[in-house]
């Protein structure tokens, strides 16, 4: 089977030190966050940053510094800006994560509206959908597809006939927010795919590592990380990111799957590094 590729969720925007003191809030605990994560297997780091206190921001500098210093301690890593942000942030803020140098190879594409817990809903628009790909589309960032639901692949396809997609698309099925996290929905999903696609599966909070084994048994790719679940096992608290990809790494090798490099990765995932 073909090298698996670890993405790591280091940080997020909704978790807090208050779930987990380990949550990353600085730039120094972001870049040693990011950097146990490489140590351990992770090819792409998934990026969220915040201000010093915890408020989540999109802020370009805030970005570059942060960028700036996983570059430097992990050289070779690919880092995947959020487009997402947190729930809230406009469009334009959204974006302003992908105003860095180098220009990101690979970033998030969020492919539909949903709910995202109490009374808060992430909103996607089609309009904003088509607006975000055609800008990635430009500036040449790969998008990954990020779907909470079999119907916004739909929506991903819509993109893809318009023409704002370019082959072999990448998508991330986000489990345990609006669809359940389940191999069932997890299968649908990837039935679903179109001919070429590579995917990678990741869910939120306990089943995270169920839905990644599912993801490596089946081919896939996947994503561990404070952003989706802050335990090592149940009632444990994982000590850093690079814990939780060293568990996917583990259940990897158990399968027999080896380990991608960030180099093999992009070779897998045709992206071009800047
Ligand atoms: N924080 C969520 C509202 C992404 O990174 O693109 C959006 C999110 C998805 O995390
Ligand atoms: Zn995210």
């Amino acid at each position: 089977m073909e090298k698996l590729i670890i993405a790591a969720a280091i940080c997020g925007a909704e978790v807090t030190k208050e779930h987990n003191p380990a949550v990353p809030y600085t730039v120094e605990e972001i870049v040693r966050e990011a950097k146990s994560a490489y140590d351990a297997g992770a090819a792409v780091i998934h990026l969220h940053v915040r201000e010093d206190d915890g408020t989540p921001t999109q802020s370009h500098e805030r970005f570059q510094v942060c960028v700036d210093g996983i570059l430097k301690a992990c050289p070779d890593v690919i880092i995947q800006p959020s487009t997402g942000g947190a729930v809230g942030m406009t469009d334009l803020e959204r974006l302003d994560s992908t105003n860095i140098t180098p220009t990101p190879e690979f970033v998030t594409l969020d492919c539909g509206t949903c709910n995202f817990g109490g009374d808060e809903i992430f909103v996607n628009t089609d309009n904003t959908i088509f607006n975000f790909a055609k800008i990635m589309q430009e500036k040449g960032m790969k998008p990954e597809l990020e779907c909470f639901d079999k119907g916004m692949l739909d929506i991903a396809m819509k993109a893809y006939r318009k023409g704002l997609l370019d082959d072999p698309l990448h998508f991330d099925f986000v489990l345990g927010v609006q669809m359940s996290a389940t191999v069932r929905d997890l299968s649908f999903c990837v039935d679903s795919l179109p001919p070429g696609a590579t995917w990678t599966g990741c869910a939120i909070g306990r089943d995270e590592f169920t839905i990644a084994a599912a993801s490596i048994a089946m081919g896939g790719h996947v994503r561990v990380g404070f952003e989706d679940n802050l335990y090592i096992e149940r009632g444990v608290l994982a000590k850093s990111n690079g814990e939780l990809v060293e568990k996917a790494v583990k259940i990897s090798k158990l399968l027999g799957r080896a380990i991608a490099t960030p180099d093999e990765a992009r070779e897998i995932l045709s992206i071009k590094k800047k």
